[in-house]
């Protein structure tokens, strides 16, 4: 048991050790929007010390706008609940307890300041299309990282130019809760670089166990 533990310790180090950006799978979205350009299908996630990184892959090529920079057409938005017990409470909130959302088409960063969503200014997320998928990138300083305790939770939006109606959300309900917060995916990486290894591998072995369980419970 401790081999097959210390093998895989091993092999998810070298993989980390490859790119040092551990992609986090957040989940898959069904095939539920006739426009496949819209339609959500994995989102992925991964951090650095001073970045956060969302990957939204979709079933079909995503449009982008004629002029540059290549972004996308239609609205893309990912909403997050970084603070617990602060966000958009209002009863028509589309999403319930979200205080940041990070728009691809428009690059902006929004955190709710208690009444409304305000355009932080001073942030812009870096967007690329490629194919199917989306990458934005921002700051963790943008997103109320310092205000973060415990888990964060993440839901994703796609709209139509212009629409009023949100065509897919990625989960159909809820959110994707990234366990543990950003600290956790940091201390993954700094551990990557080789400072704590061991400790690195013990938390694997931690998780693996807790897979393990999971699977058997
Ligand atoms: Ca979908
Ligand atoms: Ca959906």
């Amino acid at each position: 048991m401790m081999l097959v533990f210390f093998v895989l310790s091993l092999s998810v180090l070298s993989t980390i050790y490859a790119d040092c950006l551990p992609l986090l799978y957040l989940g898959t979205d069904p095939d539920d929007v006739e426009d496949d350009h819209i339609d959500m299908k994995e989102l992925y996630c991964t951090t650095n010390a001073t970045h956060i990184t969302f990957l939204i892959t979709c079933y079909g090529e995503v449009e982008t706008r004629k002029k540059p920079p290549t972004l996308p057409r239609n609205e893309f938005r990912v909403y997050l609940d970084v603070v617990a017990g602060w966000g958009d409470s209002r009863r028509d909130a589309p999403l319930e307890g979200a205080d940041v959302i990070i728009e691809a088409h428009s690059q902006r960063v929004y955190r709710w300041n208690g009444k409304k969503w305000e355009r932080k200014k001073t942030s812009t997320a870096q967007v690329e299309v490629e194919g199917n998928n989306i990458t934005i990138t921002c700051q963790l300083s943008d997103i109320q990282f310092e205000g973060a305790s415990g888990d964060i939770r993440i839901c994703f939006i796609s709209k139509l130019e212009g629409s009023k109606e949100v065509q897919d959300r990625a989960p159909d309900s809820g959110w994707y809760t990234l366990e543990g917060g950003i600290s956790s995916l940091t201390f993954l990486e700094i551990s990557a670089a080789g400072l704590l290894g061991l400790t690195l591998a013990s938390r694997v072995r931690k998780r693996l166990g807790r897979g393990l369980r999971d699977s058997e419970g």
